[in-house]
């Protein structure tokens, strides 16, 4: 009897003291790091990747190569991010460029500023954005995890990191952000996810609040 309420203790998924807080509501953490995708694992040479941020018309306003895009001031971020298939994983570290910093170089050559944002993968995946939750620190172009460059699986050469929204709209295999007057359901949520994903509003699929 004692020995069996005490393992239930010891191996129930329950909160620890860091935990606590930080864990949103029907998630559990994991030490892991699984790979989700919806499709096969794209493989694009840094030697022909590039980044564009755009408009909706007109052509790209700022493009830039894998090396120009390394000599853009990248900051480092630790965060815990949260999939909506439930797991939360603590304390991730990464290191990219802030999409402010992008976006300022982008409208210092004539980006206009538009409501929404359109993140466009290699491979085809896609996921919508506010403006709003992209800008101001909340979401990088990454290049490395955990102090190595990023893994293919996990969306290397780059990918965006969108933090405080669930995982699936930190698009891996980012090429382009497109800022747009109108707001477009992307990949996931033109399937019935939910179209902005607040982990803390436990904001899964279409239905919910
Ligand atoms: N391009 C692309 N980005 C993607 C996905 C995908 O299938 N393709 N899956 C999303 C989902 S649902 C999650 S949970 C995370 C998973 O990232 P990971 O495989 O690095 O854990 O990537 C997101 N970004
Ligand atoms: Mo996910």
């Amino acid at each position: 009897m004692t020995e069996s309420f005490i393992s239930r203790g010891f191996h129930g998924r329950r909160q620890s003291g860091t935990s606590a807080g930080r864990l949103p509501p029907g998630q559990y953490e994991t030490r892991d790091f699984p790979v989700l995708s919806a499709g096969p694992t794209p493989r694009t040479s840094l030697a022909t990747w590039d980044f564009t941020l755009r408009g909706e018309r007109e052509a790209p306003a700022a493009r830039w190569t894998w090396s120009e895009f390394q000599a853009l001031p990248h900051e480092t971020v630790t965060r815990d991010i949260h999939c909506v298939t439930k797991w939360s994983k603590f304390d991730t570290v990464w290191e990219g460029v802030s999409f402010d910093t992008l976006l300022a170089e982008a409208e210092a050559h004539g980006l206009q500023p538009a409501p929404y944002v359109l993140a466009i993968s290699d491979g085809g995946y896609t996921t919508n954005l506010p403006l709003a939750d992209v800008t101001g620190g909340k979401a990088w172009v990454v290049v490395t995890y955990d102090g190595a460059p990023l893994a293919p699986e996990h969306g290397g050469p780059a990918r965006l990191l969108v933090p405080h929204l669930y995982f699936w709209k930190s698009a891996k295999w980012v090429r382009q952000l497109r800022l747009m007057e109108h707001d477009k359901p992307g990949f996931w949520e033109s399937f019935g996810y939910h179209n902005y994903g607040d982990p803390w509003r436990e904001q899964r699929y279409g239905g919910d609040t």
